[in-house]
């Protein structure tokens, strides 16, 4: 793609949001950005790069495909968040639109190795932590609201015990502001790698592929923001459990 198709692209990018930033520990990282996708090299980030240029999002008939796992084509790109097991981790938007409302849901995988060289499909994810509609309706208030107001934020805790390795977090918000009508809901995920120190013992387990997250007729997929309602249901699996390597039949919430 030569400069000047480049330029008339840059209006599109700014529309929406991606994460900038990761706050892990006191230190910062940077996250991911499409425009990286046009440096030479491209720099190293612990986000994961994906062919997201307009900073857009996964529509519902992709749900079963490997675009859902890191967002379109997307990789690991060379560069890891360390933090304990245990750490509070924050991630920073750059910007997020007040009208894109939905659910905010943080999963983890482990990469069983390298996370540079897995491959997004082979990644089995368990549920860290999830939000979503607070109070009100049409549209009413929403933790994607929270994250507007928290200078683009949202944070996740990594689970105290757990054992010491590779993984990679994904980062998601659900924007809802279409989803009353079929395949108008708008997926927003960012994976970012991590290495993981500390003395846990625990590993992840009954972890599930991303193709199997969400169906397009989810009640939390196709939902109307823009009527009364009372409750929402967040979509995707129940938030995970881990498993103490001494007592590995009993699990536990990571919360
Ligand atoms: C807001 O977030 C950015 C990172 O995206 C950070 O550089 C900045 O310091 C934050 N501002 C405040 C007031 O915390
Ligand atoms: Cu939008």
């Amino acid at each position: 793609m030569h400069s000047l198709s480049l330029l008339a692209l840059l209006p599109l990018v700014s529309a929406h949001g991606h994460v900038r930033n990761v706050l892990a520990d006191s230190k910062w990282y940077t996250g991911w950005d499409s425009a990286y996708k046009y440096q030479t090299p491209i720099p190293t980030t612990v986000g994961w790069q994906a062919d997201n240029l307009d900073n857009g999002f996964v529509a519902p008939d992709a749900f079963a495909t490997v675009d859902i796992v890191c967002h379109k084509s997307a990789k690991s790109n060379g560069a890891y968040v360390t933090a304990n097991a245990g750490s509070k981790v924050t991630f920073y938007w750059d910007t997020w639109p007040v009208s894109h409302k939905g659910p905010v849901i943080n999963y983890i995988a482990s990469c069983n190795g390298d996370c540079d060289t897995v491959t997004p499909s082979s990644l089995l994810w368990t549920k860290l932590d999830q939000g979503g509609w607070i109070s009100g309706s049409n549209p009413g208030t929403w933790v994607t609201d929270t994250l507007v107001s928290s200078n683009f934020s949202a944070s996740t805790t990594i689970p105290a015990n757990l054992k010491a390795g590779s993984y990679v977090i994904r980062h998601e918000i659900i924007a809802l502001h279409s989803a009353g009508s079929t395949n108008g809901a708008q997926a927003y995920p960012q994976c970012v790698n991590f290495k993981i120190g500390g003395s846990g013992t625990a590993s992840l387990s009954g972890g599930v592929a991303a193709t199997s997250f969400y169906k397009a007729d989810d009640p939390g997929i196709l939902f109307n923001l823009y009527t009364a309602f009372t409750s929402y249901t967040i979509p995707g699996p129940a938030v995970g459990t881990i498993k103490k390597r001494e007592e590995r039949e009993h699990s536990r919430k990571f919360l």
